[in-house]
């Protein structure tokens, strides 16, 4: 493959590259003497369930590994027990060792759904970081100054409110620097939250006499309401362990626009299919209810296997038909005798069954639907104002309203 269609997959998707430059010029070096890059991403094992818009790092890191690159997998399990102050308005509450060696387990598991792993070199931070002596740690942190650390939004907003920053924080973005130069890191990836700790890693490895990395952001994925940062604690995440129908349904219900991103991001096609599929949406060829059952079917067959991504497309389209509301049905218009009318007689008049005891019968049969909505008791009332769209059984339908 040509460096130009190398840096065509590697930008799809990102939001910045420091320097691009630099970076062909890596990859030309690469090419020529038959040399791949080290790619270094980095996870502290603080949350154990990763969701998909943890993959789109991993994603970046897996076509890395197609391209013929080295790829590492560094578990921060030193620096998880620091915590990343990134973001955060206060100290992290300090993981301890069992802690981050049961989530680095758990992390393994989950990430070679996407990495391959006989290509992928797994790495943790304590093999160098713990053998620094406190000499050695002072020296590191001589390489920076206070003032540069606060330019960091999250360190001088904490500053500037007078919230505590332990000098330990300071070392964060310096020790996972020094991973870099650990490494001998040619590219590092991260969240777009990363960037600094990022940059710390191309000035350590300049101290240290090495080239620069490359550092390339990826952007936080929006969750399933499209604005928000995908989180498990708001609730809008598709878990990657989480059952084929539920990680099929989830995609489904997103809105064209995100599924688009939602493509860039964490599917496979080709950055060629992908603009297809853009222009097939565009022209009307493809349906984007279509396209999104393609994406719901590909990430369920990352996470469970092509057959479990069938069934899931299957149970789909039941579930689906079962739930359509047909455009057209009987429309009854009723006279209210009262407030509240029993549903098993509004059943009757409107003729979808053909007495009260019937209409007792299918609702305790678990066949009767009120606007989408199954009633299970035969007393049900309802009200007798407005509108209802009431489903008997699979097919018999009325809109049923009070004059
Ligand atoms: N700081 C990164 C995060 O919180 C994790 C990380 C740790 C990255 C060590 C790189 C590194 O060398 O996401």
């Amino acid at each position: 493959m040509t460096v130009a269609e190398q840096l065509e997959i590697i930008k799809r998707g990102a939001v910045e590259i420091l320097v691009e430059k630099e970076l062909v010029e890596k990859l030309e070096k690469s090419a020529k003497t038959g040399v791949p890059l080290k790619i270094k991403a980095g996870f502290d094992p603080t949350a154990p369930d990763l969701h998909v818009g943890h993959t789109v790092l991993l994603q970046k890191m897996r076509q890395f590994q197609k391209l013929g690159h080295e790829v590492y997998f560094l578990i921060g399990d030193f620096t998880g027990m620091i915590g990343d102050p990134t973001g955060k308005s206060e100290t992290r509450k300090a993981l301890t060792r069992e802690d981050v060696l049961k989530n680095a387990e758990t992390y393994k598991e989950q990430v070679f759904k996407i990495l391959d792993p006989n290509l992928t070199k797994v790495v943790f931070n304590s093999d160098w970081l713990g053998k620094l002596t406190a000499s050695d740690m002072i020296g590191l942190a001589a390489k920076y100054t206070v003032a540069r650390m606060l330019e960091r939004d999250d360190f001088s907003k904490r500053f500037n409110t007078q919230m505590p920053i332990s000098i330990h924080e300071f070392m964060y973005p310096l020790v996972q620097g020094y991973d870099s130069v650990a490494l001998k890191a040619d590219v590092e990836l991260g969240g777009t939250d990363q960037k600094f700790n990022l940059l710390v890693g191309r000035e350590l490895q300049r101290e240290w006499g090495q080239t620069p990395q490359t550092v390339i952001t990826m952007p936080l994925l929006e969750g399933l309401d499209g604005v928000n940062k995908m989180s498990k604690s708001l609730g809008n995440y598709i878990g990657i362990n989480e059952p084929a129908d539920e990680i099929y349904g989830k995609v489904m219900s997103i809105s064209d626009e995100l599924m688009l991103r939602y493509y860039e991001l964490l599917s496979d096609l080709t950055t060629a299919e992908f603009d297809q599929l853009k222009a097939e949406l565009k022209s009307g060829a493809v349906h984007p209810m279509a396209a999104k059952k393609q994406l719901a079917r590909e990430l369920v067959s990352r996470y469970h296997g092509p057959t479990a991504a069938e069934l899931a497309d299957e149970n789909f389209i039941k579930r689906f038909r079962d739930n359509q509301t047909p455009d057209e049905m009987p429309e009854v218009t009723l006279v209210p005798e009262g407030v509240k009318v029993l549903l098993c007689k509004v059943l009757a008049e409107a003729g979808l069954v053909k007495s009260n005891s019937e209409g007792r019968r299918s609702i305790q049969g678990g066949g009767v639907k009120v606007n989408g909505e199954k009633i299970s008791d035969e007393n049900q009332e309802i009200a007798c104002t407005g509108e209802y769209v009431i489903q008997v059984g699979k097919r018999r339908f009325a809109k049923v309203r009070f004059a």
